[in-house]
């Protein structure tokens, strides 16, 4: 039996940061965490965690937290409680009066990445302004993964699947644009995943292609690359399997489609260009795809570094056209697609129709019925049909992590209405009218529904509140809700479910809603169908430290959720074909002279926040990683002040002067440069790196409306120097 939200004892439980998702034993006593350890019991994470998930508890008890609802009385940061019934009605009031004004679209919702470890919250978050008419769904995506839903859209006609290596049994992984070492791997659930890259590199090899020589880079083999150049070497190694008959032809002929088409586009690309676009010779190139090609077992993976530049959606859909045509998709070993616990049986459920509508600012296709997040400013800013005027802001900060941070705080401090549902008063929440304080995971109950796809050892794991909230917390499904319901109207879940609920029963929750959606899927118990399946309630019973659902994802599965004819993927789309049109168009064009400017995460943080915290922050400082070549141009000094321009705007900061990065290119964090409510992240160096990447559409991926934010073009100079 699970013991009772905050009684003393050992609670089982689960991090809730990052996709690794492990398990954690908190001690409660006398009400109170007193210690988060590693739950070696976990089916899968087996004991690992790092210093991340015990750093929560410092978060849930931070002298700095929202423990009441907030109402701002003047200035900015200028907030006293109020009474969550006065929060609620005004709030409610007030989104009623806007939409019926303006229209449902005056009303949007921006929900933060940490939403995607916390039980259906998208979707509840979504449906509340769906009620009200409103499409502006906004998130981290175009910041994120924009390319590779487009890609997954293109590729296998489902923009819900992230493919993920089969790290249990590759011999041969390239990594494009990740650093699992500090991020400890995205978009692929496997806690224990460094021990695995070790397997992989002992039988094989890990290449990890960046343009900085990263922590991931040291420990295996690291093969530089110039910012924003991803799509030439894929294109390059792809051409070079073709050219040398490396492809499997029988395997792409019985279960690829399209295949031909781009082989011949590709047979014309000059291996010369690849060269000059990425610095790294032709030699090399057929190196690679050699490598790749001959090996037992080959997965391309790539990550944020591969997804947010000018031809990311190509890079990654090249990336799946490398997995595909040497026979490694949908195979042990390979790249693979994963059954999904929360979708009914062989769905095919296809997303929100790639550009079925598009945006109001810059006109852009909507992919998987997202906004596309550098035109929040201006849909904000920019007057006409649609002007969005009341936001809410879930478990996010896009002062610091959309682009240009200071239109973006301009904009909100335009609106009629901004309401954040945080539990600190973060750079952005600075300007809202309402901050509605919200739980920490410690204080909820939650199942790791989102990623549990992309497990190489699946698993589920259904956990109940360690304590209960603390002060006035409240549960974002609930913030929601009350709103709803002052209004008269239903809530999310029953939205969703789409029931009206009979006279005196009460109205389902977001775990009703769950759990209805795991009783029907592979794993359920088919309400009664399938009596040995699951159901929420059993699951914890039984499986208080998760259940493993298999010991190793299925790979012949992953052709089930290809959503396309005969579950056969393509390769050829009109989209792919332009692509490679601007790609080669691009060919021609010289590079300009700046230096260009890309990202990297620190181990001791999660992107803007957990900064607060003195055993999560560390002595970690942001620096501006710059070659001693691109130093010495520029009479630069290693630890000196700089100024760094882009054509949005500047910004200071210290510079480190290390070979680690390639000549052309410097790096710098996001995330940093606090003035928010929290005393210790405000005293940090650093800066908002994000002032820098431009909000015009037309610095853009245009099919994607992904924001350039790996390869801004920028130049340094010392700061006495600069005017
Ligand atoms: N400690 C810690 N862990 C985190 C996070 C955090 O902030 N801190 N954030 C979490 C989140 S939200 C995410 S999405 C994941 C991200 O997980 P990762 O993608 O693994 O994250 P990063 O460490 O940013 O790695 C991106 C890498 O891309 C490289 N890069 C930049 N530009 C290019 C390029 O043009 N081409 C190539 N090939 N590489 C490039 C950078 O040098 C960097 O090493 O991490 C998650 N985990
Ligand atoms: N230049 C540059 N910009 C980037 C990136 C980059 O690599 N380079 N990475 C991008 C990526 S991958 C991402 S995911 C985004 C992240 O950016 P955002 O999604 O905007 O969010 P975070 O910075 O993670 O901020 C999370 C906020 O949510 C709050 N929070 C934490 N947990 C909860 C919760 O359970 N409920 C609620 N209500 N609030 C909570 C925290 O206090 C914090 O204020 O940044 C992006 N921006
Ligand atoms: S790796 Fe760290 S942050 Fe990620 S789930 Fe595990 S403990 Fe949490
Ligand atoms: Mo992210």
């Amino acid at each position: 039996m699970a013991l009772e939200p905050g009684a003393d004892g050992q609670h089982i439980t689960y991090c809730r940061l990052c996709e690794a998702q492990c398990g954690l034993i908190a001690e409660v006593k006398d009400g109170r965490i007193v210690h988060v350890g590693p739950d070696r019991d976990h089916p899968v994470s087996r004991g690992h965690l790092c210093v991340k998930g015990p750093g929560m508890v410092n978060v849930t008890y931070d002298k700095d937290r929202i423990l009441s609802p907030m109402k701002r009385m003047g200035g900015l940061g200028d907030f006293a409680p109020v009474s969550w019934d006065e929060a609620i009605s005004d709030i409610a009031e007030r989104v009623d009066t806007i939409t019926k004004r303006h229209g449902g679209d005056a009303l949007g919702a921006y929900i933060g990445n940490p939403a995607a470890f916390s039980t259906m919250h998208y979707a509840y978050g979504y449906a509340f302004i769906q009620s009200f008419g409103s499409n502006k769904r906004y998130n981290a995506m175009q910041v994120d993964t924009g390319a590779r839903v487009l890609a997954s859209d293109q590729v296998f006609g489902n923009g819900h699947v992230y493919p993920f290596p089969d790290i249990l049994d590759c011999d041969h992984l390239m990594i494009f644009g990740g650093n699992p070492v500090v991020s400890k791997m995205s978009l692929i659930c496997a806690p224990r995943a460094m021990q695995h890259l070790d397997g992989i590199a002992k039988r094989g090899s890990v290449i990890v292609v960046d343009p900085r020589n990263t922590e991931t880079a040291k420990r295996y083999e690291h093969q530089p690359i110039a910012p924003d150049s991803d799509a030439w070497l894929l294109a390059g190694m792809l051409k070079v399997m073709i050219d040398e008959g490396l492809v499997e032809t029988e395997f792409l002929a019985e279960r690829v489609v399209g295949w031909e088409k781009l082989f011949d586009r590709l047979r014309n690309l000059e291996l010369e260009t690849v060269q000059t676009k990425t610095g790294i010779d032709t030699a090399r190139v057929q190196e690679l795809a050699r490598r790749f090609a001959s090996a037992r077992t080959a997965a391309c993976y790539g990550r944020v570094g591969s997804n947010r530049g000018s031809f990311s959606t190509l890079a990654n859909i090249l990336m799946d056209a490398i997995n595909l045509a040497t026979g490694n998709f949908g195979r042990d070993g390979g790249s693979l697609i994963g059954i999904a616990p929360f979708e009914p049986k062989d769905s095919s459920y296809v997303a929100p129709g790639y550009g079925e509508s598009r945006s109001r600012i810059g006109d852009l296709p909507l992919v998987s019925g997202v906004q596309p997040g550098g035109t929040l400013a201006d849909d904000i800013l920019v007057p006409g049909d649609g002007q969005m005027r009341a936001l809410f802001v879930d478990c996010g900060n896009p002062v610091l992590s959309y682009p240009d941070g200071e239109k973006t705080e301009r904009a909100l401090e335009s609106l009629d209405l901004f309401v954040s549902l945080d539990f600190y008063m973060n750079e952005s929440a600075r300007y809202a009218h309402y901050i509605l304080p919200t739980t920490t995971f410690f204080e909820r109950a939650d199942i790791n529904d989102l990623w549990s796809p992309n497990a190489p050892e699946p698993w589920l794991h259904y956990v109940q509140p360690v304590i209960e909230p603390l002060g006035e917390a409240r549960h974002e499904f609930d913030i929601y809700s009350s709103i709803l319901s002052h209004l008269g109207r239903p809530n999310p879940a029953s939205m969703l479910m789409g029931t009206e609920p009979s006279e005196g029963q009460s109205e389902p929750t977001h775990l009703d809603l769950v759990d209805a959606a795991l009783r029907i899927g592979p794993f359920g118990d088919g309400f009664g169908a399938n009596p040995d399946g699951l159901t929420l309630e059993r699951l914890q019973r039984e499986f208080p430290h998760g259940k493993k659902l298999a010991d190793r994802m299925p790979s012949d599965r992953s052709w089930d959720r290809v959503a396309l004819d005969e579950k056969k993927p393509r390769l050829w789309t009109d989209l792919i074909e332009a692509e490679l049109g601007r790609l080669e168009a691009h060919s021609a064009s010289a590079d300009p002279a700046a230096l260009k400017l890309f990202g990297r995460r620190l181990l001791h943080g999660m992107n803007s926040w957990l900064h607060n915290s003195d055993r999560v922050i560390r002595n970690s400082k942001p620096t501006l990683l710059m070659h001693p070549d691109d130093a010495r141009d520029r009479q630069i000094t290693d630890g000196k002040s700089v100024r760094i321009r882009s054509k949005t705007a500047s910004v200071d900061v210290t510079v480190e002067i290390t070979t680690d990065v390639v000549p052309g290119a410097v790096c710098y964090p996001h995330g940093f440069g606090h003035k928010g409510g929290w005393q210790k992240a405000n005293e940090l160096d650093g800066a908002n790196i994000n002032l820098l990447a431009s909000s015009d559409p037309k610095d853009f991926e245009p099919v994607s409306g992904n924001c350039l934010l790996d390869g801004i073009p920028v130049e340094v100079t010392p700061l006495q120097d600069a005017v």
